[in-house]
């Protein structure tokens, strides 16, 4: 576990199972039906119960690069954003649509008034984005978030498994050494 603040808010990185986080929102890796599936999207569906899933299928799809705010059923956080991260392709616009799908999240943040947040490694599992491209881009999008006016105390990151705790952790040191 990693703490660090930025402009009088907290930024953690923490390996763990995000279903158990407690923070005002939990943040999904969906796809762009919602659907459900596999990774997160489907620890977090079987998490919450199936008021989430009617709430998904009622909105009825979010664009890669978007998030969509739901309930969080029977969660320990009070919504759910669902965000699409790209597949990752090599097709050039990978790092715009990755960044924007975290910054949706932000501003859905920001709109809600909510003081703690708390992501996933977004397009790094199923959708194949490799980790050290991706790793900087949440990052950064955060702090750069952070570095502004904000309802957000806490913005944690919860990363699955021992190797993506490190790529953040090492992209972290990057970004925060200056450069
Ligand atoms: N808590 C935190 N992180 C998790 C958890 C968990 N419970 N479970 C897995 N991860 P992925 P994607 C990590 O595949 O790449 C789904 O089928 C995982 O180790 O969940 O955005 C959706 O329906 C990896 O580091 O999401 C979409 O179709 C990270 O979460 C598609 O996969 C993201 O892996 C989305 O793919």
């Amino acid at each position: 576990m990693s703490t660090h603040t930025i402009n009088g808010s907290t930024l953690l990185l923490q390996q763990g199972n995000i279903v158990n986080v407690q923070a005002d929102a939990i943040v999904n890796a969906a796809n762009a039906a919602l659907a459900g599936g596999g990774g997160v999207d489907g620890a977090i569906h079987r998490a919450a119960g199936p008021t989430v899933m009617r709430e998904c299928r009622q909105i009825g799809g979010c664009a890669t690069g978007s998030a969509v705010a739901t309930g969080a059923g029977n969660l320990p956080a009070r919504y759910i954003f669902h965000a699409v991260g790209p597949i990752y392709q090599d097709r050039g616009n990978e790092p715009q649509l990755l960044a924007s799908a975290y910054q949706t999240c932000l501003n859905l943040a920001e709109e809600h008034q909510l003081q703690s947040i708390a992501f996933p490694s977004l397009s790094t599992g199923a959708y194949g984005y490799p980790l050290h491209l991706a790793a900087p881009i949440a990052l950064r999008t955060v702090i750069t978030h952070l570095q502004q006016p904000t309802s957000l105390k806490q913005v944690y990151f919860i990363l699955f498994d021992q190797r993506t705790l490190q790529a953040y952790q090492q992209a972290l040191r990057k970004l925060l050494g200056g450069d």
